[in-house]
């Protein structure tokens, strides 16, 4: 008769970190799926991107090629910062280089209005004054 009540209970305790661990599992999945959806959307056309000292949070996104994309760019630091994407060539400081407002204030924000590249591919972006420390990538279907 003893027996029983404590063999339920300890079924109960083994159990309790498996299901822990599948709660856990589901957050770090819905959590996941949130912010892939902010970073990671083809269809969406306005990002707003946080401007830190040194670095863009997201920086990474996905887009269409020929997509027209406007970046909100609010500058939190206390550096000055700007965005300057690399082209079909994904080389900076050539022609095809597409760049918001070349000095953007701490504490200021900037509308940067660019159309992705028509070519598949990974390409990179930074500012000009970080440019080992704020950098990042899109990546065109
Ligand atoms: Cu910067």
């Amino acid at each position: 008769m003893l027996k029983q009540p404590r063999r339920g209970l300890t079924i109960v305790i083994g159990l309790f970190p498996v299901l822990a661990a599948i709660a856990l599992l589901a957050a770090a999945c819905g959590g996941g799926g949130d912010s892939s959806s902010a970073t990671n959307t083809p269809s969406g056309n306005t990002f707003d991107i946080t401007m830190g000292d040194n670095f863009y949070k997201p920086n990474e996104f996905t887009f269409k090629g020929g997509q027209k994309v406007t970046f909100n760019l609010n500058n939190t630091g206390i550096a000055i910062h700007m965005m300057r994407i690399a082209g079909i060539d994904n080389t900076y400081n050539t022609a095809d280089d597409q760049t918001s407002e070349m000095v953007i204030q701490a504490g200021q924000s900037s509308k940067f209005e660019w159309t992705v590249p028509t070519k598949a591919g990974l390409y990179n972006f930074r500012c000009d004054y970080h440019p080992t420390d704020s950098i990042g990538t899109y990546t065109v279907q």
